[in-house]
Formats: structure tokens, C-alpha cells, sequence
């Protein structure tokens, strides 16, 4: 681990740390105090440490990389499986030292491994995104999702109350504008009523209430970020805009025909998950824990989002696109349209990516994808290639 070190003590500038030394830390505030044989010698600089959970969604890979960007030692809280889910990461994993970025297997439904990773690592921000995320599938899986993003919520709050008795701690929780579901207002800020309509709504609408509970009952830093629609070309492909973006690009390179929608009159707050990350990031460096609503303040219809798609790759969407019912929900939220006139007044935050910028990236991405893919399926395939000096 690389530090630097603020002697107080005059005489501590004259010794060297040599290699065997032992030293104690201890902390105050957010300082850490360096003691050496019972002594207290300085302050310790040491990169602050922040823990991710659902570092492998989208929402985590763009987290990391800006923590990283800031001088964080990053953890990650990553779900053990036969195949890697690391693909979002990759490239963190390449580019940064070891003693940056570290992963630590655990699950949000298990509560004893989450605290016990918590004292271990003892981070001073923890970011709780890690959820069940997808709305529709909540409906099919409610007890899953519930676990995960309400219960889950709470298994990471006691954790952080456990750390919170030895040393200071902030703690975000990913609180979603589902929560708001058919809103009678038209815009929808930190104070508008909560009227969720999916198992996955619900459970979020526990997890803030929660959230708010543990700051307030036992004065814990804890903050909710009401995030609405974020996108990019990291998004998981069974979202609809990426589902569409994918789609356009196979199309356009002829490796699918078409593209199976559901209800394409709902309209959302569309905005892009690299500059909500900062919300998020920005939240924890306050004053005084408070909740934050994070919008673009615009809302368009998935019909707007096929429409910008398709016209980027110069072709129709109306040729290309299918109605199918199971993509429907049981209760569906027309319109969400956010007002995030405190993170803008309070954090200083404002979205820098429109909605046409947003379509435009996620096309460009998935259309390179599209002919990577096209130009690999038309490779020789490994094994069958004849080789120079084969007869
Ligand atoms: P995402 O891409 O679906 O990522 C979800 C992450 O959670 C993945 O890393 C996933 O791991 C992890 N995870 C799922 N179940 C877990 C479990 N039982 N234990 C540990 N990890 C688990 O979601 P996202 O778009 O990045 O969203 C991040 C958070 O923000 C979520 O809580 C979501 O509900 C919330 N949110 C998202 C939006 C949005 O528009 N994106 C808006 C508001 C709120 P695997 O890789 O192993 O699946
Ligand atoms: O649906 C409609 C669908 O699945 C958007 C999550 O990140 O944001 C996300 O939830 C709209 C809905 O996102 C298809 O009915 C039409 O009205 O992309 P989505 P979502 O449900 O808004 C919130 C803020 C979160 O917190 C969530 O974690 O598009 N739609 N046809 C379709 N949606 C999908 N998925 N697939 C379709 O074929």
C-alpha cells in the first residue's frame, strides 16, 4: 500500500520507516492517525476507499472507472458464477494496478458475508447498486426481487451500521424514479408521493424508506439518489433502448430481420449512466446526508428512440419493428419526467448528454459491435483453417 505521511512531531521526520517497523492505525474523523510503538506519529494520506456493489452492471463500471479517476482504492462486490461477468470491467482490469481495483466475491442475499466484508475491507463510501434491476422480469420473479432490492438494502445498512460504531462511513443507495409510477404530477422532484406499480417499484420504495430510517435513527451518512432512465452502450441488452440499439446495428449488417417491441407509447426521462455516476459520487462528498432526485427533465417516447435509431442508420423503423405481448406489463407507467432542480442547486450537477447524443453513442457503439460480430461469423473458423503447411 503506497502512502504518504504528515509528520507532527519533528523528531518522527529523522526516522525512516524501515521494512519490519509495525505501525498502528487509528481513526478520527475521516483522518487516519499513524501510531508507532504506542505513539502517535502523524496523519496517514491514504486513498480513500469506496466498495461497490453491482460493480459489474452498468451503472458499477462507470462508477469505478470515476472513482478510479479520483484516486480511489476501488472494491467491488461481485456475484460468483461459472462464467465471467466481468466483461464491463475488463478493461479496468487491465489498466489499473492491482492494489486499486479489487474484487471480493459476495451476495446481497447473503447478510453475514456482506458485514463481515464490510469491517474487512472498512471503506469510507459505500455504493449500494447491486439489484434485481430488470422491471418486467420483477413480475415473474417478485420474491427474488424483493429479497435482493429491499431485503438486500437492509443487509448492507447493517453493515454499514456495524462499521459506523469503529469509524466513519457514507453509504448511497440506487433509488429509482419507478417508484414514482403514474405520478399525478407532472414533474416529479424529492417530494412527490411514491405510487410504485411493479414488485421491483415496491421493493425499491423499501429500500429508500429504509435508507432514510437508518440516517435517521442512528445518524448514519445515508443517501438516496432517485435516479431516473440512465443509458449507454454498457446497458444490459434486454433494456429497450439497447434491445433497439442492438437490433438496429444487426439489421443495418443484415444479421437480423427484425425486432419484437412491446408498448412504444411510453414515455421516460432518458439520460446517459456516465454522467449519472458523478450525481451519484457527488451526493457522498456533502455536508449533510440528504436525498437527490437525478433527471434530464425532458421525457420522449420509446416510438422518439426508434425513430433517432433507425434514421442514424439511414433505414425506416416502421419496416423493422414488431408488436409482441409478452413484452407488455401487467402495470405499466405512461410517463416519468424528472426535476432535479436540488442536485443542480446543491451539488452542482446538471446532465451534459441530450437524449440525440445519447441515441447517436449507443447506435455508433452497437453498429462497430454489429460489424465486428458480422466480420468474426465470416472468419475461417479456428481448427478447420488449412494451414501453410498442410497438404
Ligand atoms: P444492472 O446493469 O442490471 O446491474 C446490476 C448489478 O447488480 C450487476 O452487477 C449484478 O451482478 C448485481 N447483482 C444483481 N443481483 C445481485 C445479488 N443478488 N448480489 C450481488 N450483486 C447482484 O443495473 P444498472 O443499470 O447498473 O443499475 C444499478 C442500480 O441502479 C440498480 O440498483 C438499479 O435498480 C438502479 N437504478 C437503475 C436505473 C437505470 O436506469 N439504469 C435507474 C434507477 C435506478 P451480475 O453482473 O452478476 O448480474
Ligand atoms: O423499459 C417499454 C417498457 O425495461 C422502458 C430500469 O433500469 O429504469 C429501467 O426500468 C419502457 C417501458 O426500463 C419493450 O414497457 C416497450 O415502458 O428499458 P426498460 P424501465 O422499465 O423504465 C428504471 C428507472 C429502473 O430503475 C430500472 O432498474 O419501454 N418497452 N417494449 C419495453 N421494455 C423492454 N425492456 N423491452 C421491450 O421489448
Amino acid at each position: 500500500m503506497l502512502f504518504s505521511l504528515r509528520a507532527e512531531d519533528p523528531s518522527v521526520r529523522k526516522w525512516t520507516p524501515r521494512r519490519r517497523d509495525r505501525f498502528d492505525f487509528k481513526h478520527e474523523n475521516q483522518n487516519r492517525l499513524l501510531f508507532f510503538r504506542g505513539q502517535k506519529v502523524g496523519t496517514v494520506d491514504l486513498p480513500r476507499r469506496a466498495l461497490v456493489t453491482g460493480i459489474t452492471g452498468q451503472d458499477g463500471s462507470y462508477l469505478a472507472e470515476l472513482l478510479l479517476s479520483k484516486g480511489y482504492q476501488v472494491h467491488g462486490l461481485v456475484r460468483r458464477s461459472s462464467l465471467s461477468s466481468q466483461s464491463r470491467l475488463s478493461h479496468l482490469c487491465h489498466q489499473t494496478r492491482e492494489e486499486r481495483l479489487k474484487l471480493h466475491y459476495g451476495d446481497l442475499a447473503d447478510g453475514s458475508g456482506l458485514t463481515n466484508l464490510v469491517l474487512d475491507i472498512e471503506p469510507d463510501e459505500i455504493y449500494n447498486l447491486a439489484a434485481q434491476s430488470h422491471v418486467r422480469t420483477s413480475f415473474d420473479k417478485p420474491v427474488y426481487t424483493v429479497d435482493i432490492d429491499a431485503l438486500g438494502v437492509l443487509r448492507m445498512l447493517e453493515a454499514t451500521r456495524q462499521l459506523s460504531k469503529h469509524r466513519p462511513v457514507r453509504f448511497y443507495q440506487a433509488s429509482s424514479s419507478e417508484m414514482f409510477g403514474n405520478s399525478k404530477e407532472a414533474l416529479q422532484n424529492e417530494s412527490t408521493p411514491f405510487r410504485p406499480r411493479s414488485p421491483y417499484a415496491c421493493a425499491k420504495v423499501y429500500g429508500f424508506h429504509q435508507t432514510v430510517n437508518y440516517r435517521e435513527a442512528y445518524g448514519l451518512f445515508a443517501c438516496n439518489g432517485i435516479l431516473f432512465n440512465h443509458e449507454s452502450p454498457r446497458r444490459g441488452e434486454t433494456f429497450v433502448t439497447r434491445k433497439i440499439t442492438r437490433a438496429v446495428g444487426k439489421i443495418r449488417e443484415g444479421l437480423q430481420k427484425t425486432v419484437l417491441l412491446g408498448n412504444l407509447d411510453s414515455r421516460r426521462d432518458w439520460g446517459f449512466a456516465g454522467d449519472y455516476v458523478d450525481a451519484m459520487w457527488r451526493m457522498l462528498q456533502q455536508e449533510i446526508p440528504e436525498d437527490f432526485v437525478v433527471a434530464t427533465g425532458t421525457t420522449h417516447s420509446v416510438r422518439d428512440f426508434l425513430e433517432l435509431a433507425f434514421h442514424r442508420v439511414g433505414l425506416n423503423w416502421q419496416d423493422y419493428v414488431e408488436h409482441d405481448p409478452r413484452f407488455l406489463r401487467p402495470t405499466e407507467i405512461d410517463v416519468l419526467q424528472g426535476d432535479a432542480t436540488h442536485a443542480r442547486q446543491k451539488l452542482g450537477w446538471t446532465p451534459g448528454t441530450s437524449f440525440e447524443q445519447l441515441a447517436v453513442m449507443m447506435v455508433d457503439a452497437d453498429w462497430k459491435l454489429a460489424r465486428d460480430e458480422k466480420f468474426l461469423a465470416s472468419a475461417p473458423r479456428f481448427g478447420t483453417q488449412k494451414m501453410e503447411n498442410d497438404f
